[in-house]
């Protein structure tokens, strides 16, 4: 029997069988709510029926609240309605979980009475990642199950617990093949109707331990997270929630958990983090990929260049179980790579992120030579060579009389253009840009740089190599610095000025700090190495960082760069640094003055919104958020804002202008707000 547009309902013998089938992932939005509301008022009315089972068609159960709707207010019946009466229900009623049940899809499954998953299923409450808690009781139901401890962590963590830790927590009752999730279901209804099994409502159940042994589990998890959570809003509002489920009888504790949700809802920040997860999905879609392209399969991979990128790009590669060749011009230069790379392998393993055995796998993966011929039978291959246009242009032109025809070829450069390299080549539209950000086999970001003449397949297949070695890809247009680099290189000229006006690094690094970055310009370019890009020979004193290189203080790697570092890298302002500063400026006659931390805020940040407007509409990015993606996954900036440009539209277009024009008027042409910007800006609108 079909109930509105995606419930159906088929009773047999004595079961109600309730299935929802709202693709993709069967979110509860007001059509399931209200097809699961008649489900159960005519199951329960029905005399026939004496047990219900609840299931979903598709690739999973409930994967949480429909979060398009959370920004419009709750419509009847909520889903604090539809638990209701499911708790209520007479009749026992078993949820039959498959895929990924997660927030309000699993909060439904903790109101069923009972609870049975496929082995390959998993479960969480992931609220906190979109700035939020559970707010249909999942913090007050979760704590019931599986006890204080396992929820805390579970609930403000968001993680996916799979089928088996599940089970051990008590979160499920049963496990069963994936196939025969819904016959198992259908018997176990049988099973409960016969032995006359009662409607088991968790809301009724009490929280293991006493009160005093759940109030120091809620004091050691609060005290154990440190600063982890301080600068979010949703972990704490969780763990009062579920302070209060132990506090509270369930139905205060319920409007405990309530208020709080309502709270969060409001939030900046979770607006800011439900942005973020919208922008995530965006980024496969794209009008210069085709929906017919399919990509190509990526067998076995080469890299050219053994250095520190070349290296860890691999090692992705390697750690996604795919083979890789590694090509160095020199044999010792290959193997200084190749031990770096065991080396890292090392340590991953000394610290018992991976087994010896998951080792051994991945270095079996590794092949190596001397010799560009090796790569003839690559799918793919990546160049990771030094910065030089004519070297590239000459591997390029090389690799592509070496390597099959169907093979694509990329380039890792950070600045340089790809078209040319492309054009290099019999074969432009297999020619793209794969940018990793160091450290490249941690830094979750790629650039996947689109040129002219790059074919659909070809950038199809970029996103789908990204998804595959689990980075997120960002399709970039080919311009000087693509779209990240670009933007930084506006924070690095304004941080420079800066510390000749009048601020010092560490002020610098400690505005952008208390901003949210995990790191400022300048103890950034300690990490990174202050001789990145530097010439020895041709140095001249010319900048305050060249001279730092002259003098040897290239950054933590000589325990000196700005700061001064001791044996566990830990940075105090460096007195030399300041000296070289200070002499630099009154060198070049500047008259230093106070500069206030709002003005290092805005003129390090502004400039980077304003080049972000300017990359929009060259379409550079095809959106707003594609860049919000790219600074909050490779740059570290706070997703509590939601990346720079939703952030800027928080600040206001209009004030950010106004700045930048009070700027101009005082510091000049780089802070000319683009005409874009001010477009937007004078008609009211966002960026977004
Ligand atoms: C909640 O439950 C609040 C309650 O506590 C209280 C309420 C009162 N809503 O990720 P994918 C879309 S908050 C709407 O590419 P995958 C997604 O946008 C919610 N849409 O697939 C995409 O659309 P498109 C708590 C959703 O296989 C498509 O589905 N739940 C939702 O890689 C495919 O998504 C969560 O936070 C949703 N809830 O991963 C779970 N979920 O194709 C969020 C997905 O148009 N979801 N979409 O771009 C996920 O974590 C992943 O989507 C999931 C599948 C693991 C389910």
């Amino acid at each position: 029997m079909k109930i509105g547009d995606v419930t159906t309902m088929e009773i047999v013998n004595q079961v109600a069988i309730v299935q929802t089938d709202a693709p993709p992932v069967n979110a509860l939005a007001a059509p399931v709510r209200a097809g699961l509301v008649t489900a159960l008022q005519s199951a329960i009315a029905d005399p026939s029926v004496h047990a219900i089972v609840l299931s979903c068609a598709g690739r999973t159960f409930h994967a949480g609240a429909d979060i398009t709707e959370l920004s419009t207010g709750p419509v009847s019946p909520t889903l604090g309605e539809l638990l209701a009466l499911l708790e209520q229900c007479p009749k026992p009623v078993v949820a039959a979980l498959h895929g990924t049940t997660l927030g309000g899809g699993l909060e439904l499954a903790l109101t069923a009475h009972y609870r049975i998953a496929a082995e390959d299923a998993r479960v969480g409450l992931p609220e906190v990642q979109l700035g939020l808690i559970p707010g249909a009781g999942g913090t007050q139901r979760l704590p019931r199950v599986c006890g204080v401890g396992p929820a805390l962590d579970i609930i403000t963590s968001g993680r996916h617990v799979n089928a088996g830790e599940a089970l051990t927590l008590g979160i499920v009752d049963r496990l069963v093949p994936a196939a025969s999730l819904a016959a198992a279901a259908r018997e176990w209804a049988h099973e409960l109707i016969a032995t006359g099994a009662p409607c088991r409502r968790v809301s009724e159940r009490a929280i293991e331990g006493t009160r005093d042994a759940q109030h120091a589990v809620i004091s050691a998890f609060t005290a154990a997270q440190g600063k982890a959570f301080s600068r979010l809003h949703a972990p704490a509002a969780a763990i009062r929630a579920v302070q209060a489920a132990v506090d509270q009888p369930f139905a205060a504790g319920l409007a405990s958990e309530r208020a709080e949700f309502v709270k969060l809802l409001q939030d900046p920040q979770s607006r800011a983090l439900r942005h973020l997860f919208f922008a995530e999905r965006a980024l496969s879609k794209s009008r210069f990929i085709s929906k017919e392209a399919a990509p190509l399969p990526i067998h076995r991979v080469g890299v050219v260049g053994a250095g520190t990128m070349g290296g860890g790009i691999a090692m992705n590669f390697l750690n996604a179980g795919i083979p890789v060749h590694l090509v160095e011009v020199s044999a010792e230069a290959l193997e200084r790579g190749l031990s770096v790379i065991r080396r890292n392998y090392a340590s991953s393993a000394a610290k018992g992120k991976l087994t010896a055995e998951a080792v051994t796998t991945r270095l079996g993966l590794l092949a190596s030579s001397t010799d560009l011929a090796s790569l003839s039978d690559c799918d793919l291959v990546i160049e990771a060579i030094y910065e030089n246009m004519d070297a590239k242009l000459e591997l390029f032109g090389r690799l592509d009389g070496l390597v099959k025809p169907s093979a694509i070829l990329a380039s890792n450069t950070s600045y340089l253009d790809i078209e040319r390299m492309g054009q290099a080549t019999r074969r432009p539209q297999q020619v793209l840009g794969l940018h990793f950000f160091s450290p490249a086999n941690v830094n979750r970001l790629l650039e996947v740089v689109r040129t002219a003449s790059a074919s659909s397949e070809t950038l199809a297949t970029g996103l789908a190599v990204a998804k595959r070695i689990r980075k997120l890809g960002v399709l970039v247009g080919n311009a000087h610095g693509f779209v990240g680099n670009r933007m930084l290189a506006q924070r690095q000229r304004e941080a420079d000025k800066l510390i000749l006006e009048g601020a010092l690094p560490w002020d610098v690094d400690r505005v952008l700090e208390t901003f949210g970055l995990p790191m400022g310009p300048f103890r950034m370019r300690d990490l990174a190495g202050m001789d990145i890009g530097w010439n020895r020979t041709a140095s001249a004193s010319s900048t305050v960082r060249e001279i730092l290189c002259e003098q040897g203080r290239l950054g933590q790697k000589t325990k000196s760069g700005y700061y001064d570092y001791d044996e566990s890298r830990r940075a105090t302002p460096s007195t030399v640094a300041e000296r070289i500063v200070l002499d630099f400026a009154a060198e070049h006659g500047y008259v230093r003055r106070p500069i206030s931390d709002e003005e290092i805020l805005e003129r390090c940040l502004y400039p980077m919104v304003n080049e972000g407007a300017r990359i929009l509409a060259e379409g550079i990015a095809e959106r707003a958020s594609d860049i919000d993606m790219v600074w909050t996954t490779g740059y570290g900036w706070p997703v509590w804002t939601g990346g720079p440009m939703h952030w800027a539209d928080q600040v206001g277009l209009a004030h950010i202008v106004e700045r930048l024009r009070h700027y101009e008027s005082l510091y000049g042409a780089d802070f000319v707000p683009s005409e874009h910007l001010q477009r937007i800006a004078a008609a009211g609108g966002s960026l977004g």
